[in-house]
């Protein structure tokens, strides 16, 4: 077929699919097996074998569950500001949210990474990317916060990303638009594309004891878009694998425009080399603006910088950098298997999957077997050269892939809204299960690792008709739980999903739970406002400031009552949780506050502003219910007119201990 009509086609059965799968497909009730209550029962008192992060899309969030129970555990938030925890309103976490833009409340989270020592998840940390606004963020699962937000320069849509190394000494980032890079040059006819516009892969290097970020450097790359990639492992640790689209370096209508060329790229790239050349100073310094910002444990603060420069190699100026793998059209992604010689290219819109071998690739280029030079000087190795052998008619629209233990990999395909198995070395399809509907990303637990635990396979899906009580016009998204350990894929639980789920990561329990923090130490505590004990607790004037040092414990504040705020006082309430027991938080609220409630940990301080914007008597109380009196957790504070002679005073129980009087 010509790629116009071949287009067509595939459109075609797109609208079938959807129609389809509109209506139940046959045997949707009865692809249950009998006994699958049973295998995701977690009883009462037991814990699942795995934490499942997933990413929760257009919600900015990161949701914890457990498998194989599907119950979720908690929502992380990280890109987007979150009221049940005070995330993004408290004074101390707005600047995690700050970015070169100013401070931006919402993004849209796709993908979660875990960090890796030798290619296996080590359960330190996760790592997420910002689609929208390109940040890169990393969640400590020891307290499951976010505790690093890092902007990246030169990109737009940071869509290919984040994926890491090997022992996790990058996590990369990539441009999913090509655009001219930051700066005043950057004002250019759109039409300009092919001349201005370019890529950026970003290596964010990640602290191994305490895991800050840095961008190490970026590398600079012909105007390609680029999607989901993956780093090498085993054999072919040192390279990466970009899966690119729009080679045609179309600029409008790229449903269309974008698809003209029959194959795309994989962009294959030697890291270990560019890190060499980083390292003997090669590059160039570019002055640019991005955020840098980061959680304190200690002063439970964040703070946020702006940094200035980056460095940049240009992929023009390197020979032996880059090499271009011809793929068929526009790769979604791009997947290696657990012993790193298996390179599996998903062209979203083909109708076999390419599998690539990195000791073929690797000959390939020591024999400049290559058909073309494209973009100014990369090289294109030959198809046949690069190509273990072609999965004939896998499904239509195969997105993403994992594996198995077994030499199996598993890939979702949108289009006919399903997950197969097949066999990497022979190639040959064992099994396909109908997903309801339309999976995007799916993941094995340990899928992409150098030793996946190949137990279980959840698909996310994007459409869910007909699998829950309706809720109007917009249905939650859901995963899907398959137990991969025999033959066949069966289908055990469905469940839904916060947002829209892309990539997750499944890491045994037993590697992270013992390591979660149960309360902050108070003593550790060196926030600036804090109030160690109620004796500490006190109200401060200075000019139109008023300090509040709060202290809660059950079920009171220390102080209650707050009299001498005036009208155009800016109010803030540092408070202190002096708890020292486990999943003891207190709220805090006032009424007319602009902003959110706080949720304090123990041993941890947080401040709420408040600009009182009329006279007379607020109250405040505690949001979550700390124990039996949780409602009487609660105070009064007086607001009076600008130059009132009501003195600033605070107390707790006096009222009590006059009227006894
Ligand atoms: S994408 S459905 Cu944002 Cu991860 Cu492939
Ligand atoms: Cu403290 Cu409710």
């Amino acid at each position: 077929m010509k790629p116009k009509q071949y287009l067509l086609w595939m459109l075609a059965a797109a609208a079938v699919s959807i129609s389809f799968s509109a209506c139940k497909p046959k045997g949707a009730g009865s692809a249950m097996a009998g006994n699958a209550a049973q295998r995701t029962y977690v009883p009462p008192g037991q814990y699942d074998e795995f934490y499942n992060f997933v990413s929760g899309g257009f919600s900015g969030q990161m949701s914890v569950y457990g498998l194989p129970s599907g119950r979720l555990f908690r929502v992380i938030p990280v890109f987007s500001v979150d009221p049940e925890k005070g995330w993004g309103f408290s004074e101390e976490t707005k600047p995690m949210l700050e970015t070169s833009h100013g401070f931006i409340p919402w993004d849209d989270l796709h993908h979660i990474e875990a960090s890796f020592t030798d290619g296996m998840a080590d359960g330190k940390w996760m790592f997420a990317n910002s689609n929208n606004t390109p940040r890169l963020a990393r969640i400590d699962l020891t307290t499951y916060r976010t505790a690093e937000i890092i902007e990246i320069p030169n990109t737009g849509g940071n869509h290919c990303s984040p994926f890491t190394t090997e022992n996790s000494e990058y996590v990369i980032a990539a441009t999913r638009f090509s655009v001219p890079p930051d700066g005043p040059g950057g004002d250019v006819p759109i039409s300009s594309y092919k001349e201005n516009f370019k890529g950026h892969i970003s290596f964010v290097s990640v602290d191994k004891e305490t895991g800050e970020f840095d961008i190490a450097f970026q590398l600079k790359t012909p105007g390609l878009n680029f999607d989901l990639s993956s780093a090498g492992k085993g054999k072919s640790n040192g390279w990466l694998f970009l899966s690119c689209y729009n080679s045609e370096q179309a600029h409008t209508l790229l449903e269309v425009s974008a698809s003209q060329n029959d194959k795309d790229f994989i962009l294959a790239i030697n890291w270990k080399k560019a890190e060499e050349y980083f390292k003997a100073g090669k590059g160039t310094k570019q002055a640019v603006r991005y955020a840098h910002n980061k959680y304190n444990e200690e002063t439970h603060s964040a703070t946020s910088e702006i940094k200035t420069d980056v460095t940049v190699l240009d992929l023009a100026d390197f020979e032996d950098l880059a090499y271009l793998i011809p793929c068929p059209k526009s790769p979604h992604g791009t997947d290696v298997n657990p012993t790193g010689e298996y390179i599996i290219g998903s062209g979203k819109l083909a109708a076999l999957i390419p599998v690539f071998s990195f000791d073929k690739l690797q000959n390939a280029i020591a024999n400049k077997d290559f058909e073309a030079e494209l973009y100014s000087g990369i090289p294109v190795v030959k198809y046949e050269s690069a190509l273990y052998g072609e999965v004939e008619k896998p499904g239509l629209g195969p997105l993403h892939t994992e594996f198995d233990d077994k030499g199996n990999a598993y890939t979702s395909f949108f289009v006919s809204s399903e997950v197969v198995k097949w066999n990497i070395e022979k190639l040959e399809v064992i099994d396909r299960q109908p997903t309801y509907y339309s999976v995007g990303h799916l993941m094995v637990a340990g899928g992409n690792t150098k030793k996946p635990f190949g137990k279980y396979l959840v698909a996310y899906n994007k459409i869910t008709k007909d699998r829950f009580l309706p809720t109007g016009p917009e249905l939650c998204h859901a995963a899907q739980l398959f137990d991969i350990s025999g033959e066949k894929m069966e289908l055990l639980l469905d469940f839904p999903t916060i947002g829209e789920p892309h990539y997750a990561q499944a890491v045994p329990a037993d590697l992270i739970k013992d390591n979660s923090l149960k309360i902050y130490d108070i003593n550790a505590n060196s926030h600036p406002y804090i109030a160690k004990g109620e004796s500490e607790a006190r109200v401060e004037r200075n000019g139109n400031t008023v300090h509040v040092y709060l202290t809660t414990i059950r079920s009171h504040f220390t102080p209650d009552n707050i009299e001498g705020i005036q009208l155009g006082d800016e109010v803030l309430f540092h408070v202190t949780n002096i708890e020292q027991d486990w999943d003891m938080p207190h709220g805090f609220a006032i009424k007319g506050a602009g902003n959110s409630e706080l949720l304090v940990m123990p041993g941890e301080t947080q401040t709420l502003k408040w600009i009182p914007d009329r006279t007379g008597i607020f109250p405040m109380y505690c949001t979550d219910f700390c124990s039996a009196l949780h409602q009487e957790m609660s105070g009064y504070v007086r607001v009076s007119a600008k130059g009132s002679n009501v003195p600033l005073t605070f107390s707790t129980g006096t009222s009590q201990a006059a009227a006894g009087e």
